[in-house]
């Protein structure tokens, strides 16, 4: 499965965030992430949607939305997306996540279905139908610059290996906390292809955007 990049937008600088987008283009990036917090889902605030729309009218990049909210459904509307573009919803974050999955794919973009470290990757089995992608959340949600839990690796790999068993060999995994060049190599290794770069391999403060991003896909081949 080709390997992708997601370029975490909350780790950008802020106060010229259209220099570092087309900074990003050039670079060859596949997906712009961006986390949207509530302050109760977890406990910080970051980005929101009419910074999503702002950013869809600069850049044809897909957007790579992390919900990190309670009741994900009442947003959904609020972003004007596109086929590419996936929304990433939280199982954790509401009762019939399947009915918000469905929005998601009724809005026309790809769904995604996140999990926290502790939520075991079996529960995603009454849901494979409705996902294109699989979060694996490889730190606890909130912040950047965390440690990966220990039991990230296990985790993924165990997600992969059921995906392919009930026959959904082309369902992705993205994996987001602690993406350095280790990790990433390992997650790859585990069968993660989607990696959410923040801090620990992409806003580097001694490296240019475009070399992290190749030097990561150098490290993971
Ligand atoms: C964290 C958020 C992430 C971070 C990213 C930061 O809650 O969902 O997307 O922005 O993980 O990367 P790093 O390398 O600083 O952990
Ligand atoms: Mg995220």
């Amino acid at each position: 499965m080709k390997k992708k990049l997601s370029a975490s937008l909350m780790c950008a600088d802020l106060l010229n965030l259209e220099d570092a987008i087309k900074e990003l283009e050039k670079a060859g990036i596949d997906y712009l992430h961006i986390d949207i917090m509530d302050g109760a889902f977890v406990p910080n605030i970051t980005l929101g949607f009419d910074l999503i729309n702002s950013i869809k009218k600069v850049t044809g990049i897909p957007l790579d939305i992390h919900m990190m909210v309670n009741e994900p459904s009442l947003f959904i509307d609020r972003m004007n997306l596109t086929e590419k573009d996936i929304v990433c919803v939280h199982y954790e974050s509401e009762k019939h996540i399947h009915r918000t999955l469905e929005a998601i794919k009724r809005k026309g973009c790809k769904a995604g279905l996140a999990v926290n470290p502790q939520t075991p990757v079996e529960i995603i089995e009454p849901l494979i139908e409705y996902i294109d992608m699989l979060l694996v959340m490889t730190v606890s949600p909130g912040f950047a610059g965390q440690k990966m839990f220990l039991g990230a690796g296990r985790k993924v790999e165990k997600a992969r290996k059921l995906l392919n068993q009930w026959g959904y060999t082309a369902t992705e995994i993205e994996v987001d906390g602690n993406i350095s060049l280790e990790n990433g190599k390992k997650m790859s290794d585990c069968g993660a292809n989607i990696f959410v770069l923040g801090t620990s391999a992409l806003f580097l403060k001694d490296k240019a955007l475009s070399d992290a991003a190749k030097d990561f896909i150098a490290y993971l081949e």
